[in-house]
Parts: structure tokens; sequence; C-alpha cells
């Protein structure tokens, strides 16, 4: 592997800032070095092309494993740097990945309030999400939680509201919701954080059944409700969000899933024996979701119909910005709940074509619509396409969609055993990430049926099911919730997922927001030799690329926007460097607006640092 740069599964080659597309697709190989031609199509272990060296060692150890039946080939068909994931292992999955913060430990007595009535309204099963972000600028990630409220269907008996906390930098959190003016008391659904206007402070969207609600952060501790001279004071029923920019001019726009057309007089009579239950949402008419532009002016403008989006009626659930075919313009997927899923290719000056169902994305194998909820997107096999994750309902199986590299994808869930594993769950709030520091991204999930009576209708399914954690070996998933922790021997009504690092000590920790519950506040406590790097990219950061080697093996992160369910996630990134005590090398390819990519040389570990573009690591 040459050091000065990557070529991606599509050709792109990434070095010194630049973008080379290579004339012709479907290679291997790197600069200066013989390449060599697959076809598109052609299957085995060179499908979709590869970077990088393959050693003969790894010919024979690939056909050996593929001879021998292994399952994991489809899904990791990819032999990678130097074949040094198979040679070099940072040792065994951890004993164990999480403790417990109970209440007690953390001060947070914040409960979600779900709304739940004998009539079973639609909201009601939807939330909570939670974010986790600094909104103080003082190095420590601080907690939101989205609560319902007051709504058509719904007048609560006491006051509800969102919380608000700040991170002690102890374990323990306190509770100030009232002096920052984040209350909310509408019905909350979602949140999604992020600098919308670039002053360096972290912004609040909200959103809820109603409307959204944009909180500018005021730098002291107090935010201010802007929502209306932000432009974005439009009703609806809104679910995830993400901030990303949409056409490479630097500023951050706001994507915002649109679920079904909805208010009280459209509820429908779902009733079994008498007893009414959550309608599935095929009952309930699909509706555009919204794209807004930032003019960098603290205003938004709707640009829906001009950029193709409003064309589309969904049930959107979950989205994620990332970029599938590595041309620096950040792609949008959404998971629907009953339709199609959506994949928005960004055609460039805000545009945007839907192309999920020719990439394979829209419907499960056999051609149906599945109820997709929570999502994610990364490279989990390392061969520089970014794949896309769906999380659905019950007896449909998760969607790993791995990425061909020619805007397709195959759904691989079953050869990675995630899809035997996820068959009778329903999924929500998930991530991909590397909580165990080998520098491959893990999978968590946070699962519970959507119907609160599922189980008078069917003895195979539950209301409170499991989380689920998966260890990613390099050549596949191992389900590793036995050792998860405690909670993982539990069950919940899981909805809203975000991770991020409470205690900075590089090991990245979970919360989990619950459905009528307090939050569930995983503490990873892996204990192993791994070593890790923290970034924190100052500025425009999403769309970005960190590509990094440590002992000699490479690896990267695409800072990919939203994802998930209904929540927002710690901005900043933790490399996973093995047993490596430093980085030989870290490069960090800036979005596309900024046109800059930084390096460093032998960088030590264990530790954060901030980077602005074009500045030193501090
Ligand atoms: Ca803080
Ligand atoms: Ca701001
Ligand atoms: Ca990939
Ligand atoms: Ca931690």
């Amino acid at each position: 592997m040459n050091s000065s740069g990557l070529l991606t599964c599509n050709g792109v080659f990434f070095a010194n800032g630049k973008q080379r597309r290579r004339d012709a697709g479907w290679q291997w190989g790197i600069e200066g070095e013989p390449s060599h031609q697959t076809t598109p199509g052609e299957t085995g272990w060179f499908r979709g092309g590869m970077k990088l060296v393959i050693t003969r060692r790894d010919l024979v150890t690939g056909f050996a494993a593929l001879s021998a039946g292994t399952l994991t080939s489809r899904a990791f068909p990819m032999l990678r740097n130097s074949s040094s994931n198979a040679r070099i292992d940072s040792g065994r999955p951890p004993e164990q990945y999480f403790e417990t913060w109970t209440a007690q430990k953390t001060g947070i007595t914040w409960k979600h309030d779900n709304a739940i009535s004998s009539i079973h309204y639609l909201p009601e099963s939807m939330g909570p999400g939670v974010a986790i972000f600094d909104y103080d600028n003082d190095g420590w990630m601080d907690l939101y939680f989205v609560n319902s409220g007051p709504a058509d269907f719904f007048q609560p008996a006491k006051p509800l509201r969102n919380a608000l906390y700040h991170n002690n930098r102890d374990g323990t959190f306190t509770d100030v919701t009232e002096k920052a003016g984040v209350a909310g008391r509408d019905f909350g659904i979602g949140v999604a954080a992020a600098d919308y206007d670039g002053d360096g402070w972290t912004d609040l969207l909200v959103t809820t059944y109603g409307r959204l609600i944009l909180y500018h952060n005021n730098h002291d501790g107090t935010f201010t409700d802007v929502t209306k001279a932000a432009g974005l004071d439009e009703p609806g029923l809104f679910t995830s969000a993400v901030w990303f920019d949409s056409d490479n001019n630097g500023l951050l726009d706001l994507f915002v899933c649109h679920f079904v057309k909805y208010n009280k007089s459209l509820e429908r009579d779902c009733s079994a024996n008498g007893v009414h239950h959550y309608c599935y949402p095929k009952t309930f008419e699909p509706w555009p979701s919204r794209l807004y532009k930032n003019s960098g002016k603290g205003t938004f403008t709707d640009i829906s119909a001009s950029s193709g989006i409003g064309r589309y009626f969904g049930k959107a659930f979950g989205v994620v910005a990332t970029d599938i075919n590595n041309d620096g313009l950040m792609d949008l997927f959404v998971a629907n709940d009953s339709v199609c899923n959506f994949l928005y290719l960004n055609k460039g000056g805000g545009k945007f074509e839907e192309i999920g169902f020719q990439a394979g994305v829209a419907y499960s194998a056999d051609g149906a619509a599945r109820s997709g909820m929570g999502v994610d997107a990364i490279d989990y096999d390392g061969d520089g396409c970014q794949d896309l994750f769906v999380a659905n309902i019950s007896r449909e199986r998760y969607s790993l969609y791995r990425n061909s590299g020619d805007n397709t994808f195959q759904d691989v869930a079953g050869s990675t055993g995630i899809g035997m594993a996820t068959v009778m769950d329903s999924g929500w709030g998930t991530r991909f990430v590397d909580f165990d520091l080998d520098g491959r991204p893990d999978l968590i999930l946070a699962n519970g049926h959507p119907d609160d009576l599922i189980e008078s209708i069917t003895n195979s399914l539950h209301y409170r099911e499991p989380l689920l954690l998966f260890h990613n070996n390099g050549n596949g998933f191992d389900n590793v919730s036995a050792t998860g922790g405690p909670a993982f021997k539990e069950s919940y009504p899981a909805r809203g997922l975000a991770v991020g690092d409470l205690d900075n000590d590089g090991r990245v920790d979970v919360v989990v927001g619950i459905s009528g519950e307090a939050p569930l506040i995983l503490h990873n406590i892996v204990r192993n030799a791994n070593h890790w790097i923290g970034l924190n990219l100052v500025g425009l950061a999403v769309g970005a690329r960190i590509t990094w080697s440590a002992g000699g093996i490479e690896r990267g992160i695409f800072k990919r926007g939203g994802g998930s369910f209904l929540s927002s996630c710690d901005p900043r990134d933790v490399l996973g460097l093995g047993p490596a005590e430093y980085a030989d090398w870290i490069q960090v390819q800036w979005p596309a607006a900024i046109r800059r990519t930084d390096r460093f040389e032998h960088v030590r570990a264990d530790r954060y640092y901030s980077l602005v573009p074009g500045g030193k690591l501090l």
C-alpha cells in the first residue's frame, strides 16, 4: 500500500487532498504498481474490485475459506491490506463490554412518558430520541432527552419536558434544562445536534408531532427558540433529522424525515378482540420528507421541490447522509416504514435522484417493502465503499447492504449472521462503532416491538426485546450480546440510541432512549491492550474522510451525518489502533467545500486531539 493515498473500490484515488477518477473502473492496485482489471459482476473474492495489495497468502487463505464454505465470504469478499487483518489480531473479544450506569450513580432522574392510551395513537409508539453533544464546549459530552407532551390526542396530567443534562466529568450529570431553555413541551420525538451557523457552539433541532424546534446556542448555557425566524416553522409528524452540506458550499443543510400524514382524526381503528392496538403504518398515507437549504444568515429555504426530494412520498423513520459513490457529494439513505426505502443520489447543484430500486436497497431480496426504522452507513468491510444498514420489524430480518462499488448493493445480512440473529426482533436505534478499539466497526442495536399488546396476539413476539451487539472480526460479525454486560440480559422497549465517549477514556459509551422509562446508560468497560486516538474535527466535519495507519495496518472512517433513529451521536471519532502504541500517520481529507487534506506522522496514542483545517493536532 502506498501511504500517500487510498484507491477506493469504485476507482477513486484519494491523495494529498486531490481526488482522481481512474479511466477504467473495476481496478485494483496502487499508483505506480501494475494494476489488475476485473470485470463488473465477477463473482467470488474479487467481486466489486478492490483497493490495495493482495498477497499470495491472502489468496491461499481466501480460497481455502471459500472452499471450506465459510459463511462470511459473501459479506467480506475483500482481502484487505496486506492480509494484516488475518495475521495480526488484537486479541479475543472482550469478556464484558458494558456496565450499566444507574440513575443512582448518574443523577439522571428524567424519565420518558410515552403518552400511552387505550386508543393507541400512532405517535405514542415512536420515541424517544437522545443526543450526546457538548453544549458548553468544555470538552465533555452532555446529554439531551426528548419527551412527549401536549398534542391533539394527549393532554398530560402533569407537565412533561425534555431534559438537558450537564456532564460533571465524574459519571454524574446535572439537570440544566430550565436554565438552558430547551424544555420543549411539545410532543417531542427526535433530536439532531449540530453547529448550523458555524459560530463554534452546537445547536439543537428537535422534531415533534406538530412542528420542528430549532434551538440556537447562545454560548452562555442558554438557547433561544429561533424556529420561526429561521423559516423552519412547519407542521408535520417529524422523526429523524440530519445536518449535512447538500451542495458543497460549506454550510450545513437540514433533511427532516416526515412520517405519515397524520392527525387525531386520521387515526384508524386497529382493534383485535375489541382491544385497540397500534396500527401497522400501511394504514396511513405516505408523505414527503423535507430538505432545507442553509442561507448562512440564520435562515433556511425549503428546497424539497427543487431538489427532487419532495416528489417522493414515503414514511420516513431514519436517515443517514453518506457518500455512496465517492464523488465528494453527500447522498441520503432514508429508511421508510412499510414502503420502499429511498436512496437519494446527490447530482450536485442541489439536485437529487432517487435510485433506491436500481441500487437494490428499496426492497427485500424477494421484492417486499419492509418496515425500515433505524439506519446507519459505514464501510464495515474496509473496501473503501460505504455500506448501508437498516433495522426492520419482526419477521423481516435487518438489512446489511454491501456496496458493490457501482451504485448497487447486496443484502448480506444473512451471510453475516446478522440476519438470523434479528429475524424475530424489531430494531430502532443502531450504530456501527469500534467498541473494542481493534480498528474495525462493531454494531449495536436497540430493539423492541412497537405494539405493547403484541404478546396478546402472538406467542412468538415480545414488546420488550434485548439489545444486540455484534463484534466485527474482520471476516464477519460475531454475536457477542452474551458478553455485552448486564443490560444485555434484560429486555426493553428501546427506541433512540446514540454513542459517545461520556468519560473521555477513548472507549465509546452508549445512551439508549426507552419508551415510557428512564434512559439506559451503558459505560464501556472494555479492558484490552488496544490503543486509540480521539479526533475532534472542528467546523464542517460531516463528509470528512479520516484514514490512518497503525502497526502498518491502514483503516478509514468516512464521517457520515445522522444515522441511528431519532438520535444524535458524539461528533468526535475514536480511531482504534489495535496493539500499536502510536499511529504511523493520520490523514484528514476535509469535506469537499474545504478542499484540503491534513496529514500527521507518528501521532501519540490514548488521547483526544482537536483539529481545524490546516492546523496542528492540539
Ligand atoms: Ca459539556
Ligand atoms: Ca451554533
Ligand atoms: Ca464496503
Ligand atoms: Ca468511555
